[in-house]
């Protein structure tokens, strides 16, 4: 068991086993200039600051060899799996599925929707492709963690209020004790992030813990050396 400094109070990992790391949207899509997230009218170079931290837990993952699960946002090419709801929404000029400077959309398989270089996933760890923002809905995520006893979810990623809350909710609903990285996490509203990682923790961490990355590599780290 390893304590680990976190808000409202400690969050405990009981084994090294039970952790992983989620990553979630961190695509070209929601960074760059000339996808979704620009096409919704947001400054995107704001989400770029968290890449360092992410690249920093990837690192330690790796190294310990742990879990980690990446996801990205998309669609099929011929839009299934879009709520025609959600396709329509906004007023923009560019729509999911239409073409952009990096491909269709929000399209699974596009420039666009590829994992920024920095953080490119190696051959064996796990993308998740999901179709909402939350990355149980019709995804295979829970079976993956169900399988390898998973329950406890380190959870970084774009953009805090939309696919990752959405996301830890999902989590804590489903029994997953979650600590959502406080510097790996952003927003295209810094006030947005700022306010979920307060309704997170709040009411004793009704949706579960808000942490460093710092503080989480050094106790993963510990916890490796002392098993
Ligand atoms: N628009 C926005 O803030 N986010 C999304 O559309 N998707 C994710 O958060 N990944």
């Amino acid at each position: 068991m390893i304590q680990i400094p976190a808000q409202p109070y400690e969050y405990e990992i009981p084994d090294l086993r039970q952790v992983a790391l989620i990553i979630i949207d961190m695509q070209r899509d929601f960074l760059e200039a000339g996808g979704f997230g620009e096409a919704l009218g947001n400054d995107v170079s704001q989400l770029q600051s968290i890449i360092p931290q992410i690249q920093s837990l990837l690192t330690t993952f790796r190294a310990l060899q742990l879990p980690i699960f990446q996801t990205v946002e998309g669609h099929k090419p011929d839009l299934s799996d879009c709520p025609p709801s959600k396709q329509k929404r906004g007023k923009s000029e560019l729509k999911i599925g239409d073409r952009g400077p990096m491909g269709r959309i929000l399209i699974l398989g596009e420039e666009g929707n590829g994992i920024i270089p920095e953080l490119q996933p190696l051959s064996e760890e796990i993308i998740i492709s999901k179709p909402g923002k939350g990355a149980f809905y019709n995804t295979p995520l829970e079976s993956h963690l169900q399988a390898q006893k998973i329950t406890h979810l380190l959870i970084t990623g774009v953009t805090t209020e939309v696919c990752v809350q959405t996301t830890m909710r999902e989590a804590n609903d489903r029994g997953y004790e979650c600590l959502l990285v406080e510097d790996a996490t952003a927003s295209y509203f810094p006030e947005f992030k700022q306010a979920t990682i307060e309704m997170v923790r709040a009411q004793g961490g009704i949706v579960g813990w808000t942490g460093m990355t710092e503080d989480l590599i050094t106790a993963l780290t510990s916890m490796q050396s002392a098993s």
